[in-house]
């Protein structure tokens, strides 16, 4: 059944293609991709196979301070999500040196 399936979570802070990445596993455009920061709000969902593996790969929005109330709601989400998860792979930008927001990112959805 889809809803025993295990869960891999894409996070990581705002901007660093996290929905480029959902996009090019599932090898379908599902998720907005654009060059502006917080472009993803809700999480995705969707199912993949790869390999022998069936699971449901998830994009988050980005994670950063949570600033006022909706903020913070789009925060819990990606925690939940994380929460749910059997696998987290968290997203950084290979050009530029990993900063606070990489480390926030990785020590609240561990
Ligand atoms: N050069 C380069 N640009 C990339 C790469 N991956 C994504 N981008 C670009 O980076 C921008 C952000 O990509 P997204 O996939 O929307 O990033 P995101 O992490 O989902 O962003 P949010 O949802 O806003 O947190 C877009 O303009 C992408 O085209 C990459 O590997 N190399
Ligand atoms: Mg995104």
């Amino acid at each position: 059944m889809a809803s025993k399936l295990p869960v891999v979570a894409i996070v990581g802070r705002a901007n660093v293609g996290k929905s480029s990445l959902f996009n090019r596993a599932l090898e379908r455009q599902e998720a907005i991709v654009a060059r502006e920061a917080g472009t993803t709000r809700d999480a995705v969902y969707r199912t993949m196979e790869y390999g022998k593996h069936h699971f449901w790969l998830v994009d988050t929005a980005g994670l950063k301070d949570p600033e006022d109330e909706f903020e913070a709601t789009i925060q819990d989400q990606i925690e939940e999500a994380a929460d749910a998860a059997d696998v987290i792979v968290v997203v950084v930008e290979a050009h530029t040196a990993i900063n606070e927001d990489d480390r926030r990112v990785a020590k609240s959805s561990s």
